[in-house]
């Protein structure tokens, strides 16, 4: 039995729910509600220390870390949608994007969704008091302290225009992996698709979307499709885009 503990729309639990479904395997889903800091819980913590989502539960063996749960996955049912490459440097190639997808896309995307989204979300939810009171609660300095600092000052308009620079350089690079694609490490559908779809997905909901329009970058959306044959998997997938999910 697979059990994910997961936000609904959270880029990082967006990655595995996507591996799974690609993978046609069943999960039993835990809800945990990071807007009313369920993940500083301890109940939670005790599964994951970090506090964050997702948590994936198999069969007793715990994992934390959304790329690690995609190859792990990947190890354990590989079945007949293999997500990795054979080859060794489309290998490298995927795990690059996979690393990229954390280290550099979910961390300025984070900064830019938070004065937009995720501190509304918390606003309708709990006083400020309260959410400092959660943010106290948190083990994770990492995120307790950033936490803090958010309900102190928010993220400066300097931070938002950083973050933004990064991730349109990101997407830069993404461009071009997809130009000598189809898919970012190549020919096949991989867990780099996997683990930056929900990030360019997040993109198209921010304060700038026209970042990841088909005029500006067309191999995102399917645009050199054409050359590659139809952009269509064998699940439906279209290329790098997933289902608008707010
Ligand atoms: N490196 C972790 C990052 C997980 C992460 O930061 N998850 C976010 C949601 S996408 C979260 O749980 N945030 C809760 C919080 O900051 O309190 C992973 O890939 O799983």
């Amino acid at each position: 039995m697979l059990r994910l503990y997961h936000y609904w729309s959270s880029v990082c639990s967006q990655k595995v729910r996507m591996c799974l479904a690609e993978k046609g395997l069943d999960w039993e889903s835990r809800h945990v509600d990071i807007f009313a800091f369920e993940n500083y819980e301890p109940a939670y913590t005790a599964l994951n220390p970090k506090a964050v989502v997702p948590t994936l539960d198999h069969e007793g063996k715990v994992l934390i870390g959304s790329n690690t749960i995609l190859e792990y996955l990947e190890d354990v049912f590989p079945n007949d949608t293999p997500l990795r490459p054979q080859d060794p440097f489309a290998r490298s190639t995927m795990r690059l994007w996979v690393y990229n997808s954390e280290e550099l896309a979910h961390w300025n995307v984070n900064v830019c969704s938070h004065n937009l989204r995720h501190a509304k979300r918390m606003d309708q939810r709990c006083s400020h008091e309260e959410q400092m009171a959660a943010a106290m609660k948190c083990p994770n300095p990492m995120i307790a302290l950033r936490l803090k600092r958010r309900l102190e000052v928010g993220v400066s308009v300097d931070e938002e225009n950083e973050a933004y620079a990064k991730l349109d350089c990101l997407l830069d690079g993404m461009e071009k992996q997809l130009a000598g694609g189809p898919w970012i490490a190549g020919s096949a559908f991989t867990l780099a698709d996997i683990a930056m779809a929900p990030m360019v997905n997040r993109i198209e909901v921010l304060t700038r979307p026209e970042m990841i329009a088909p005029v500006r970058r067309p191999s995102r959306t399917g645009g050199s499709a054409s050359r590659h044959g139809p952009a269509i998997g064998p699940r439906s997938r279209s290329r790098i885009r997933t289902p608008r999910i707010q």
